[in-house]
C-alpha cells in the first residue's frame, strides 16, 4: 500500500492532535514519491566499460605470464606498478580503484546516470591460474560494491550489462534461468528494477527508467547474440524459443511500449551489434529494430572491443545481396581502421542518402590497458528546454511511416537482390530478412535526428597517457584525450542565456588551453555540432575523404589509444 497523500497526512495529523490522543493513529511513513522533488538534470552521463580487474596482477612480472609471474631469461617488458599499457595484462586492483576514485572525485557530482557495459573480471589468459566462477562473481561483487558506494549513495542510477568475461567459461552462456542470471540478480539487486527481476532471471536483460516516463536505458545480454557463444543457435527464424529470439521479441515489445508512451531510450550492452560479432540472424533482427525505432533510440552504446570506434547499421543489412561478400567491421587490430574507412566511403552523397536508413553504434574504449590505455567517456545531452516534448509536438507519426517496400534504395556495395524472387528460394525462405516487414518509425524531427531535448550533444574522453612511467612516487594522471564538440560550443556565446547554459564539459575538467573559448583545438578535430545520426554520417563522409589526412590520423590515433605498433 502507498502512504497517505501528503495533504491528508498533515490534515490527519491535525485531526489527531485535536482529538487529543483519544485514539492512537499510527504515523504513516512519508511517501517518497511525493516528497522527492524531480532532480535537476546535469545533462551528462558516464560510459565505463571493460574494467577487467585482476587480483593476481603483480608489478615487475612478465607480460608473457599475464603479469602474474616472471618468465625465465626475460627481464624486459616488466609489468608496471599501476598497470602495463599496450599489454596483454589485465587491470591491477590499484588501477581499477584509481579509476573509480578519480571518477568519484571529479565526475560523480556532474552526472545523471552511469552506463557500465560489462567485463568486470580478468581474462582467462593464465593456464596456471585458471578462472573459477567464484572468482568471477567475487570480482564483480567488489566492483559493484564500489560503484554503489560512489553513485547509488548519491541517487545516481547505474545500468550494468553482462560481459563475455563475466561468465564461466568465458563466452558461454546457456538459456536462463541459470546460475549466472541467478548470481547477477543478487550482485546487481540495487541496479535492476524490481518489475524486471523476472525477465532478468530468464535472460539477463532489463530496462531502467532513468527519468520515469521520459528516458529509459535498455540493457541487453549480448551473450545470446555473440557468435562465440557455442551453446545457442543464434536467432534462427524457425526457432522461436531460441534465447536470442526471445530477447529480441522482448526488445521489440519494450520499444513499442516506449514509443506509445512518448519516451526516449538508449540501448546498451557488451558485445557491439556488428556483422563480425553477432550471429547473422541476430544481427539482422537487431539492425531492423534499430532502424524501425530510429525515432526513439538516442544511441547504441557498447564495449568489448577495447577499440574506440563507431559504425553504422544500414538498410542494406536487411537486404539480400546475392553476389557479394560483405566486409565485417570486426577484428581487434589495425584492420578494423581500414574496414571502417571502406564502410564510410560507401556512404551515398548528401542528395542520395536517406537518413531513415541509418543507425549509429558507438563503441567505447576500455579501462583495462589491454592493449591500449585506460579510458572512459562522459556524454552530454540536451536539457536546455525540458518543456519541449518530442511526443507532444511531433507531427502525426502515421503520416511519416512508410512501407518498407516503398523505400528508395541506393545502389551501393553490390546489387541488392529482389526479395520477391529470392525469398522463394530455400536458402532465404526461412531467414529473418524475408520476414521483417513492419512499418518504420523514423522522423527527421526526432531527437536522434535533430538537436532538441534529450539529443546527445557530444562526449569528452579521458585516458592515462603516462601509465608507462607511473610508479610509487609518480602516480598516473587522467587527461582529456579528445572531445567530439566544436570548441566554441563549450562556452556560452554572447546571445546565450547564461542562466540556462549547461556546460557540456565543466571547465575545470578541461585542459588549460580549453579553459577559455577558442575557435580550434588539437583536442577537437571532429567539431561535431551534436551526436545525431546526420552528424555521424557527416563525420563518416569526412573520414572517407582521402584528402583529410590529419582527421584520419586523429581518428586512428583515438581508435588505438595512441599505440603505434601492433
Ligand atoms: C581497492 O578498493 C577496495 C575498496 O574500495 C579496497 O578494499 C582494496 O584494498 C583496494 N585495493 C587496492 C590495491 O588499493
Ligand atoms: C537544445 O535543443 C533546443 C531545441 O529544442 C535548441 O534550441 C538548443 O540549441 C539545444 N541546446 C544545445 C546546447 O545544443
Ligand atoms: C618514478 O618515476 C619518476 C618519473 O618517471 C622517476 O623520476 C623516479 O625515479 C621513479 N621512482 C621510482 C621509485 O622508480
Ligand atoms: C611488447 C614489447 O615491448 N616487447 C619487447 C620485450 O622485450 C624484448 C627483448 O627483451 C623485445 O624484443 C620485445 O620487443
Amino acid at each position: 500500500m502507498r502512504g497517505l497523500p501528503l495533504a491528508c497526512l498533515l490534515l490527519c495529523l491535525k485531526i489527531e492532535t485535536a482529538l487529543a490522543a483519544v485514539v492512537q493513529v499510527p504515523l504513516q511513513a512519508p511517501n517518497h514519491e511525493l516528497l522527492n522533488k524531480p532532480k535537476k538534470l546535469h545533462g551528462r552521463f558516464l560510459h565505463i566499460t571493460d574494467i577487467h580487474p585482476d587480483p593476481h596482477y603483480r608489478p615487475g612480472r612478465s607480460q608473457e605470464k599475464a603479469c602474474h609471474r616472471k618468465q625465465k631469461n626475460r627481464d624486459k617488458n616488466d609489468s608496471g606498478f599501476w598497470g602495463t599499457p599496450y599489454s596483454t595484462c589485465d587491470t591491477p586492483a590499484r588501477l581499477a580503484n584509481f579509476t573509480l576514485d578519480y571518477i568519484n572525485d571529479n565526475w560523480a557530482k556532474e552526472i545523471d546516470f552511469v552506463i557500465w557495459t560489462g567485463d568486470n573480471a580478468r581474462h582467462d589468459s593464465d593456464r596456471q591460474v585458471p578462472r573459477t566462477p567464484a572468482e568471477i562473481y567475487d570480482l564483480n561483487r567488489v566492483v559493484a560494491a564500489k560503484m554503489e558506494k560512489i553513485f547509488t549513495k548519491r541517487g545516481i542510477p547505474i545500468v550494468p550489462a553482462i560481459g563475455n568475461n563475466d561468465v564461466w567459461p568465458h563466452n558461454i552462456m546457456e538459456p536462463g534461468p541459470n546460475s549466472i542470471t541467478n548470481e547477477y540478480s543478487k550482485i546487481w539487486k540495487e541496479f535492476i528494477p524490481f518489475p524486471y527481476l523476472g525477465v532478468f532471471h530468464r535472460g539477463g536483460y532489463y530496462t531502467k527508467e532513468i527519468v520515469p516516463d521520459q528516458l529509459a536505458v535498455i540493457s541487453l545480454n549480448t551473450m545470446y547474440f555473440y557468435d562465440s557463444n557455442k551453446v545457442v543457435n543464434g536467432c534462427p527464424f524457425r526457432e522461436p524459443d531460441d534465447p536470442g529470439n526471445l530477447q529480441l521479441d522482448w526488445l521489440e515489445v519494450q520499444l513499442k511500449e516506449f514509443l506509445d508512451r512518448g519516451m526516449q531510450t538508449y540501448i546498451i550492452g557488451h558485445v557491439p551489434p556488428s556483422p563480425g560479432n553477432y550471429f547473422p540472424e541476430c544481427f539482422v533482427r537487431y539492425a531492423e529494430l534499430a532502424l524501425r525505432f530510429q525515432n526513439i533510440i538516442l544511441g547504441h552504446l557498447f564495449g568489448h572491443m577495447n577499440v574506440d570506434h563507431f559504425f553504422f547499421l544500414e538498410d542494406i543489412d536487411l537486404e539480400i545481396v546475392p553476389d557479394e561478400e560483405r566486409v565485417g567491421s570486426a577484428g581487434n587490430d589495425a584492420g578494423l581502421y581500414e574496414t571502417l574507412l571502406t564502410e564510410f566511403s560507401a556512404l551515398p552523397g548528401p542528395k542520395r542518402l536517406d537518413m531513415d536508413n541509418y543507425a549509429v553504434v558507438n563503441v567505447a574504449p576500455a579501462v583495462v590497458p589491454d592493449p591500449y590505455l585506460p579510458s572512459f567517456r562522459i556524454f552530454s545531452y540536451n536539457v536546455t528546454d525540458p518543456s519541449y516534448d518530442y511526443y507532444g509536438t511531433s507531427v502525426d507519426r502515421n503520416d511519416k511511416e512508410k512501407e518498407n517496400k516503398k523505400r528508395n534504395h541506393g545502389r551501393n556495395r553490390g546489387r541488392r537482390g529482389d526479395k520477391s524472387q529470392h525469398c522463394k528460394e530455400a536458402k532465404y525462405k526461412y531467414s529473418w530478412r524475408c520476414h521483417l516487414t513492419e512499418k518504420w518509425h523514423s522522423d527527421p524531427e526526432s531527437p536522434s535526428r535533430t538537436n532538441r531535448f534529450w539529443t546527445p550533444l557530444g562526449y569528452a574522453q579521458y585516458n592515462i597517457p603516462n601509465l608507462h612511467e607511473a610508479n610509487k612516487t609518480n602516480p598516473p594522471r587522467f587527461e582529456l584525450e579528445y572531445i567530439t564538440y566544436d570548441p566554441k560550443n563549450l562556452y556560452p556565446d554572447t546571445d546565450t542565456d547564461l542562466e540556462s547554459f549547461v556546460y557540456p564539459v565543466p571547465p575545470q575538467q578541461l585542459p588549460e588551453e580549453l579553459r577559455q573559448p577558442v575557435a580550434k583545438s588539437p583536442y577537437a578535430p571532429y567539431r561535431m555540432q551534436d551526436l545525431t545520426i546526420p552528424s555521424w554520417v557527416k563525420l563518416g563522409r569526412r573520414l572517407a575523404d582521402q584528402s583529410r589526412v590529419k582527421l584520419r590520423k586523429k581518428f586512428k590515433k583515438y581508435m588505438y589509444g595512441g599505440r603505434k605498433k601492433f
